[in-house]
């Protein structure tokens, strides 16, 4: 400490006096006062011990909850329109009023919910804003004794390190090769992740390690703003029910309408659900199905099954999966995505190496497979996959905090990028599923039980 204070004072000195002549002679001043070092490290200790106590996930929850009261008021704004144009001076139709209640429940419910987060929030906020204060004297305090400008030096540092960054950010971005535009693509190409934007533990906090979420890119009438949930509920492997909540907001305080759709009765057993990356499109579920190197489709209304085969030599019964450093993420073969053009399945065979392959699974009266398009990225170097516009991404671990979108392919060129560099917060370790929505421009995880959303930045 000692050393840096020195030398700043000869840099402070020297760049008073080379101009003068050849030679280059310091001058040590000191200060009447010497700096209170000690005072600067327990103030820097103090703030780095609140940063702690206000964790993100804390912050997260009370945004969730208020992201989802605002969907929901939204949706009840709506609702009370359609009301009123019903109206025909007389009386509210029974229903519509039935439905209003439910819908006034379910807000106070999160309220309710709301409430109880603030005020378990409230005693640690009050300590902090009270160390918070503390810590704003102390420093006040450092800074009128800071004769050598080690604190001011210091913040100075940070803003040129901030303006440093920003500036070579804005030169990778003006510099970065850009894709030709996608005929199907309406926001231009994807820039950056932010977010979370959700962070919930739903309905069974904690139960369940592996599963997925999402909404439907193309819901029935009525549906739009339904979400859907499904849990491996066997072994962490198996699932065999669809749930379903009908609002965010719902889905956040564990409140599911009409509740379960389930594909059978018995989990595992034919047609059930293997493996956690599977998509709710158009009213059915695509997975892979129970024992299978196949796509199962369910058809939440008629409740049937329809399946398309893979091609010969696809690795399933978890012999084909992504990992993350030296472990994988059991069963997960097959990789269903949504995205602007409808479903698609990832997966690997034995005559690809083991490299990505991708192919559109085409709707009908049975789903088929479509084009295909082989990759050169290895499929164990790989945590997860989702598609976007027509484009393949691919992400890998890089720490308990950070997975980064790494690679692309771009379905309309064939061309491979596995340079991209898009970092994603993680709230934990693992993503189970990750898939995109086209319909809000969102990435839907499960992360370690926990149901996650990102915003996708196109431009
Ligand atoms: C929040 O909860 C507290 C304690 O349970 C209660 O006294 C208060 O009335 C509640 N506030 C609202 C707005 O519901
Ligand atoms: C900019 O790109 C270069 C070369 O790809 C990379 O080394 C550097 O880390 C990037 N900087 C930022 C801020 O992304
Ligand atoms: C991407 O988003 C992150 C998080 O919001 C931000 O820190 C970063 O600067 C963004 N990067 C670019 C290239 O915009
Ligand atoms: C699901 O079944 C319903 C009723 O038979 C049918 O109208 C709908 O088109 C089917 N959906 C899909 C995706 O096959
Ligand atoms: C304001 C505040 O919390 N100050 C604390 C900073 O840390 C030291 C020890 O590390 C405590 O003694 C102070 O009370």
């Amino acid at each position: 400490m000692n050393l840096y204070v020195l030398t700043l004072s000869v840099l402070f000195t020297l760049s008073q006096q080379v101009p003068s002549s050849e030679k280059c002679t310091c001058e040590l001043s000191h200060s009447q006062k010497v700096f209170p070092h000690d005072k600067l490290q327990t103030a820097e200790g103090n703030a780095t011990d609140c940063n702690s106590r206000i964790t993100p996930q804390k912050t997260l929850e009370l945004e969730s909850l208020l992201l989802g009261l605002e969907r929901r008021l939204d949706q009840l704004h709506t609702d009370m329109s359609i009301l009123e144009a019903e109206d025909d001076g007389q009386l509210y139709g029974v229903l519509s009023l039935y439905i209003i209640e439910n819908e006034m429940t379910e807000i106070k419910l999160l309220l309710d919910k709301l409430n109880r987060t603030t005020l378990g929030h409230q005693d640690l906020t009050a300590n902090t804003l009270l160390q918070l204060e503390d810590l704003k004297k102390d420093m006040d305090e450092l800074q009128t004794f800071d004769s050598m400008q080690v604190v001011k030096g210091r913040q100075d540092n940070k803003h040129l390190k901030a303006d440093l960054k920003d500036c070579r950010t804005a030169i990778n971005s003006t510099v970065a090769p850009t894709h030709p535009t996608q005929g199907t693509c309406p926001h231009g190409h994807l820039l950056n992740i932010t977010g979370p934007r959700v962070y919930t533990a739903g309905e069974y906090p904690g139960s369940y390690p592996f599963g997925a979420w999402g909404r439907d890119p193309e819901p029935e009438a009525g549906k739009e703003s339904w979400y859907w949930l499904v849990m491996l509920t066997s072994s962490n492997i198996y699932a065999h029910y669809v749930r379903l909540y009908s609002s965010l907001s719902a889905l956040i305080i564990g409140v599911s309408t009409p509740g379960n759709v389930q594909i059978h009765s018995s989990n595992p057993t034919t047609n059930t659900i293997q493996g956690p990356n599977v998509v709710l499109y158009g009213g059915a579920l695509y997975y892979n199905c129970y024992n299978k190197d196949a796509v199962c489709r369910f058809n939440l209304t008629s409740k049937t099954v329809t399946t398309s085969q893979l091609p010969a030599g696809t690795r399933y019964n978890s012999k084909g999966n992504f990992c993350r450093l030296d472990e994988c993420y059991s069963y997960t073969d097959l990789d269903l995505a949504t995205d602007e053009s409808g479903v698609w399945v990832i997966y690997t065979t034995t005559q690809d190496y083991g490299n990505l392959v991708l192919s559109k699974v085409e709707e009908g009266q049975q789903p088929t497979l479509g084009q295909t398009w082989h990759t050169s990225v290895f499929k164990q170097s790989v945590t997860n996959t989702f598609m976007a516009c027509g484009i393949l991404y691919a992400t890998r671990y890089v720490s308990k905090s950070t997975e980064e979108i790494f690679y692309s392919f771009d379905t309309s060129t064939g061309k491979e990028n596995f340079n991209l560099g898009i970092l994603i917060n993680k709230m934990s370790s693992n993503i189970q599923s990750l898939n995109y929505s086209p319909v809000d421009q969102m990435l839907y995880t499960y992360c370690d039980s926990k149901m996650v959303s990102y915003k996708v930045l196109f431009g």
